[in-house]
């Protein structure tokens, strides 16, 4: 029998069978794409990139790595991207223990070991089961009807074709303004005869300003990667730069905008640290919400269309925010057009093309940038049965974990970046690290001390849900109500705030107090 078998070949599954095998442990990965990179391996859409910059959205815990790679761009591109996480499967021989092409369907915990059932019918053993099946994997098309009638073609931006499509001098219309939708639209635009965007909630987004990296920066990055690192694991959502210890409330409206313009300026995530009570104070939040929504109405020529995409209904970064290339200016395009959904929803998917209550949009092909099942939706496409039954069963109000990294009823499981942990409030290779490093310290303390068993208790579960509840109850981020965040965005899915709002650096030192008092929170035999 094994020791483990991890599920997925992503960031997370390509560094827990690393770590394993560091501890001479038996792993294999089961990954059901064709190739690794999990997030990166799917999400090929025109335009997609990582939100964090290049030089820290990647691995920490091999210097000869982080000396010798060099990204090109301040943010990484999918390809490049992909061709890191190839890179990393190679150079660490990580391919001789990773099935590709093997989609799980079963687990099942029979008090000594999981077995773990594939979709071809393979049976494999193994005391420990690791799910590296990332947060955002789950497709979410919505259930639209006659799309099984539409004429034309229709993709998910994450199950995007290998081949690419090509948009000449097609009709092209694309539902969802989250992160993906912001960064495809402007890509599209510039191939496509016409593009018609269909927008629920009109969102905020900061210019990315992307760029090519220059040598100097990448040398400087280089020297100064320990304290990189450093940084990133000192921080609250894993990037390597400090909220501000100022209050946008006790700054005058000149000093705000001079902060919030430079930010603007220099373009990217950092520009929700610019003050340290956006996330708690709406008073705060209004005033980044409306800086970002005059510039908005000065990108935008047509105040009407500007005026339909103002975000209004919920505060600034309380739904991931956006970064983007060009995105506002897109509808500056005779070429494009907007339509708000929520005013006039889509009725139906007719052979030509999109019908809402009031108009019919022809299109020759339809793009869902409608994001994912989030967090729950990658694990419960699993059959994953533990000693008193289903993880669906349990999770059918909503994900209960321990520190989102483990479950109550389900023994030998752990769950990289579960629901529960801070996962997608952060840079996710700095999040993904932690828990891998965790898990792997774990294993190693059970080996050495003789366990074979571990599982979470019902009350630390309970306390855990407390806090997490707690934690988010503290900041803004409940109050998007549309967000996936809470899982919203899929139709009968629990309203529960899924991941933990406290913060990284916090998160990690409860995790290593509970490993420190002997994984308190959990019973070992
Ligand atoms: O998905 P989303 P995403 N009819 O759920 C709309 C990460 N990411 O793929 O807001 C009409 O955010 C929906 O409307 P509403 C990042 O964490 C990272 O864009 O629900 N519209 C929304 O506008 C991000 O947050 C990078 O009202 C419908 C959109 O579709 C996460 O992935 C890059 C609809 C979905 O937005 C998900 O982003 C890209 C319907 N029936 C993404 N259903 C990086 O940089 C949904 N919508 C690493």
């Amino acid at each position: 029998m094994r020791d483990a078998v991890i599920i997925g070949a992503g960031f997370s599954g390509l560094y827990a069978l690393h770590r394993l095998r560091g501890l001479g442990m038996s792993a294999v990965v089961l990954e059901a794409g064709d190739g690794v990179g999990g997030t990166w391996y799917w999400n090929r859409y025109p335009g997609a990139r990582c939100d964090s910059e290049s030089y820290y959205y990647s691995y920490s815990f091999d210097e000869d790595l982080q000396q010798e790679w060099r990204w090109s761009e301040r943010y990484p591109a999918q390809p490049e991207i992909l061709a890191y996480l190839e890179h990393v499967a190679d150079r660490f021989d990580l391919r001789r223990d990773i099935r590709l092409s093997t989609r799980v369907t079963s687990t099942v915990f029979d008090d000594v070991a999981w077995t773990v059932t594939t979709e071809r019918g393979d049976e494999l053993r193994a005391r420990y089961l690791i799910t590296a099946v990332g947060c955002l994997s789950s497709a979410n098309v919505p259930d639209l009807p006659g799309l099984e009638d539409f004429g034309g073609e229709w993709y998910h931006t994450g199950r995007w074709p290998h081949e690419g499509v090509d948009f000449t001098g097609k009709r092209v219309g694309v539902i969802g303004t989250g992160s993906t939708g912001i960064q495809a639209i402007p890509v599209i635009a510039e191939q496509a005869a016409h593009v018609t965007v269909f927008q629920r909630t009109p969102n905020f987004s900061v210019p990315a300003r992307n760029a090519p990296l220059d040598e100097e920066f990448q040398a400087w990055v280089r020297a100064q990667y320990p304290e990189i690192r450093a940084l990133q694991r000192e921080t609250g959502n894993g990037h390597p730069f400090h909220v501000s210890s100022r209050n946008a409330v006790d700054a005058s409206p000149e000093q705000r905008r001079e902060v919030y313009e430079q930010a603007w300026q220099r373009g990217g995530l950092r520009f929700r640290a610019t003050f340290n009570d956006l996330l708690t104070s709406r008073e705060a939040n209004d005033t980044a919400a409306e800086f970002i929504r005059d510039k908005i109405r000065e990108t935008v020529r047509d105040p009407e269309v500007a005026e339909r995409l103002l975000p209004h209904d919920h505060p600034f970064a309380a739904k991931r925010p956006p970064i983007d290339t060009g995105y506002f200016e897109t509808y500056n395009r005779d070429d494009v057009t907007l339509v708000d959904v929520r005013k006039s929803p889509i009725v139906e998917v007719t052979r030509e093309g999109v019908r809402t209550t009031e108009d019919e949009h022809p299109v020759d092909v339809l793009v869902f940038a409608t994001g994912f099942d989030a967090m729950t939706g990658p694990l419960l496409a699993i059959d994953v049965r533990g000693t008193d039954g289903t993880l669906a069963e349990k999770w059918r109000d909503g994900p209960r974990s321990y520190l989102g990294l483990a479950v109550a009823g389900f023994p030998n499981l752990f769950t990289i970046t579960g629901p529960g942990s801070p996962s997608v409030l952060t840079n996710m290779p700095t999040s993904i690290e932690q828990h891998v490093d965790w898990i792997a310290d774990c294993l190693k303390h059970l080996r050495d001390h003789g366990f074979h068993r571990v599982e979470a208790t019902d009350q630390a579960e309970r306390d855990w849900a407390r806090e997490v509840r707690e934690a988010a109850g503290r900041t803004l981020l409940p109050q998007a109500e549309s967000s996936w965040y809470l899982g919203a965005n899929v139709p009968g899915k629990p309203r529960v705030f899924m991941p933990y709002a406290g913060g990284l650096a916090h998160y990690a030192r409860l995790c290593d107090d509970v490993a420190t008092r002997g994984y308190e929170g959990f019973q070992l035999a």
